[in-house]
């Protein structure tokens, strides 16, 4: 026997697993189907006399609400999940067995939650961090989960170190604060005394921690794992996410705003993208060597903070994933998703990475505190589809299944006695690729973990001018939130070993002394070519796909110009959004009504990627006076985003400061405008911050 009536879908009394709202009224019930008749009024003895314990209706409906909640992610709490596909366009079977990697055309589920790192559940969507990216793949061999993040390298070497770096960057541990924020003391003080983290820390400064959307995001493996192959051959393999719509980030100060405007500006954005069927989609791109090649590489593959540059090894796609389903329940599928990177199917498999192998350990067992249960991968959303699970172990909390027969152990030869004997080994399971290992029992850390900097040189000088420059400030707008002096001099002692012009620019940005002495290094630092590729600007695809419109109306504002606007922008397949100074809209040059998606003082410029005035005579002096359509301009100027605009609204333009440039355009010239708007005006920095 199998463990019984497990394959049968034990969740809800139909043996239904989706509770789906029906358009039918249902009978409301107690959760032990007993219908109810009032549910507005709680059983009481008298009309104003006290409510009866008796009443078992509200007894279970307040039990249930007061137990709603369950612990938090203890990082990345605050996360925005969808359902899709991946399919395989180019097969890996001469690397690996694993199904979903070489059956070309196979569509496997998946289910993916983005999330940020540090902040609570409740947090806010742009603060700036660090992105997951994690993907369950349902494949028929059992569930991969690959859970990555947009960075693809980590901050420590050595899972030990998790708790602290993760204590040092949450709210601090005596005042509760700051909320989803790395600018303060305690993370910084971290970092500066732990030099490993340099690499990462750069990448977290630059601006692929303040990404536009999580459409726009790469995501990445980050660890090197293992393809291997039934005949013991084994290939190292990186894994990448690329998106379709191209990488895109906001600047700091429309971050701030977002957050401000809409502080789920990042769950709204993927959601409506899901429901109005503009799917997401990223390539799955993979970089494969041997072991022995790796060993010629300057760095240790197995060392998490270090990435292998493409123009070492290609990445080549293979596949791509499309998101085409929100989730029917937040709480049953996005919060209760639980990831386990050790979930791999046959022929995908971890590396020595000490950081991947204490991963191994601390996903299973933080479930237990989340989800309260050793059961948790019997929640629909974690279970495997397509291949039943089977085995000896039973009971536990929550236990849904109903496992038949006596025998829960093995071996036993209960078969052979003419009864059920349960599920037996099977030879072509998962085999571990046997690598050999010798050494010491010792807490150690490889010689070739010792060299901190070269890379994190690497990563600064691969990058253009202005992303150089968006790092510095993005370092002295933090380092200015720390307090203790010390802590700022130590970072740049360390900086010192990546590049001296950072340096430079970020003491003089805090108005103190550049330190001249390095902090001392384990290693000797490797100059290696620079890679283009780690570039985040460059990879801007000058596309306005997947992005929003702001179209400020006024009265008198001309129809048909609109709607030469609105089929243009729709054509280049980007939408837009009506913002008008009251939600009712206003009255069309025609005399029509137009309603307005959205009210000007709700919706500040930072929400969308660039913006039209369609200003008329009748409406432009009351916007003139009114400060958030000048904050509306001057906004979108400083975010470096195109202005459309008629000839009435030159005052407010004027009035917001704003400089003619290529990007502040006719609104007469939809085409020319929906060029204009698929790009950023970078030229404008030189013009808006102080030298
Ligand atoms: Fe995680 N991480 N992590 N992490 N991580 C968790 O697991 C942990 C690391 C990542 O949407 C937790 O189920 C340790 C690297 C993502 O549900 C926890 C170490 C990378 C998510 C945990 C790391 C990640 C998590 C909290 C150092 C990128 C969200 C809840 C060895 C490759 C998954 C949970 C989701 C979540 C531990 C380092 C990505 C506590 C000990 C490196 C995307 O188990």
């Amino acid at each position: 026997m199998t463990n019984g009536r497990a394959d049968i879908d034990f969740v809800g009394s139909g043996g239904e697993t989706h509770q789906t709202a029906s358009a039918s009224m249902e009978r409301l019930t107690t959760n032990h189907g007993v219908a109810i008749s009032d549910n507005q009024n709680s059983l009481r003895a008298g009309g104003r006399g006290p409510t009866l314990l008796e009443d078992f209706a509200f007894r279970e409906k307040i039990f249930h609400f007061d137990h709603e909640r369950i612990p938090e992610r203890i990082v990345h709490a605050r996360g925005s999940g969808a359902r899709g596909y991946f399919e395989l366009t180019k097969s890996l079977a001469n690397y690996t067995r694993a199904k979903v990697l070489t059956e070309v055309g196979q569509k496997t589920q998946v289910f993916v939650r983005f999330s940020t790192v540090a902040g609570g559940a409740g947090s806010v969507d742009t603060p700036r961090d660090v992105r997951g990216f994690a993907v369950k793949f349902y494949t028929k061999e059992g569930n991969w989960d690959l859970v990555g993040n947009n960075i693809p390298v980590f901050f420590i070497q050595d899972a030990i170190k998790f708790p602290d770096l993760i204590h040092s960057v949450k709210m601090e541990a005596d005042r509760g604060y700051p909320q989803a924020a790395s600018a303060h003391d305690t993370f910084w003080d971290f970092i500066s005394l732990s030099p490993e983290t340099t690499h990462m820390l750069l990448w977290a400064m630059s601006d692929r921690a303040i990404p536009r959307s999580l459409r726009m995001i790469e995501g990445f493996g980050v660890h090197t794992f293992r393809l291997t192959l039934d005949g013991g051959e084994s290939h190292f393999v990186k894994f990448h996410w690329r998106p379709k719509l191209g990488l895109q980030s906001t600047c700091w100060d429309e971050a701030v705003k977002i957050a401000g405007a809409d502080p789920d500006f990042h769950r709204r954005d993927l959601y409506e993208a899901i429901a109005s069927g503009n799917f997401p989609e990223w390539d799955l791109g993979v970089q494969i060597f041997t072991e022995e090649q790796a060993l010629q590489f300057p760095f240790d593959v197995l060392d998490a903070t270090k990435l292998v540059p493409e123009e070492m090894v290609p990445v080549q796609v293979v596949g791509h994933l499309v998101l085409n389903e929100n989730p029917d329940n937040f709480f049953a599928e996005t919060e209760q998703v639980a990831f386990l990177p050790s979930n791999m199917p046959p022929g995908i498999e971890a590396s020595e990475d000490p950081l991947l192998q204490g991963r191994f350990f601390s996903y299973q067992d933080t479930q237990l505190s989340r989800l309260g249960s050793t059961n948790f991968h019997q929640i629909p959303v974690n279970r495997p589809k397509g291949c039943p699970f089977h085995n000896m172990q039973r009971d536990g909390h929550m236990q849904t299944m109903v496992p038949m027969g006596r025998a829960n152990y093995e071996p036993n030869s209960l078969a052979e006695a003419g009864e059920p004997g349960g599920p037996r080994e099977t030879p072509s399971g998962y085999r571990t690729h046997p690598v050999p290992t010798e050494g010491v029992k010792a807490r150690v850390r490889s010689e070739t973990f010792a060299d901190h900097y070269s890379q994190a040189r690497l990563f600064y000088r691969s990058q253009s001018n202005v992303e150089q420059q968006h790092i510095a400030s993005a370092i002295v707008f933090e380092l200015s939130k720390v307090q203790i002096p010390a802590i700022r001099g130590r970072i740049l002692q360390n900086l010192l070993n990546v590049d001296v012009t950072l340096v430079e620019g970020v003491s003089r940005g805090l108005g103190i002394k550049a330190p001249t002495e390095p902090a001392p290094r384990a290693a000797e630092i490797v100059d290696m070519t620079p890679s283009p590729a780690l570039r985040l600007i460059d990879k801007y695809p000058p596309t306005l796909e997947g992005r929003c419109i702001g179209i400020l109306v006024t009265d008198g504002a001309d129809g048909k110009l609109l709607e030469a606007l609105i089929s243009a922008v729709t054509k280049a397949r980007a939408s837009a959004k009506i913002v008008s100074s009251r939600i009712g809209g206003v009255m069309l040059k025609d005399g029509s009504t137009l309603q307005a998606d959205a009210q000007l003082q709700g919706s500040p410029s930072a929400i969308f990627d660039a913006v039209v005035l369609l200003v008329a005579k009748e409406g432009a002096s009351a916007l003139l006076a009114d400060r958030a359509a000048i904050n509306f301009v001057s906004d979108a100027y400083a975010h470096l985003k195109a202005i459309a605009v008629t000839p009435e609204a030159r005052a407010i333009l004027d009035k917001a400061d704003v400089k003619a440039d290529e990007g502040v355009v006719d609104a007469s010239k939809a085409a020319a405008f929906v060029k204009a708007a698929a790009k950023r005006y970078y030229a404008r920095e030189a013009t808006i911050h102080a030298p």
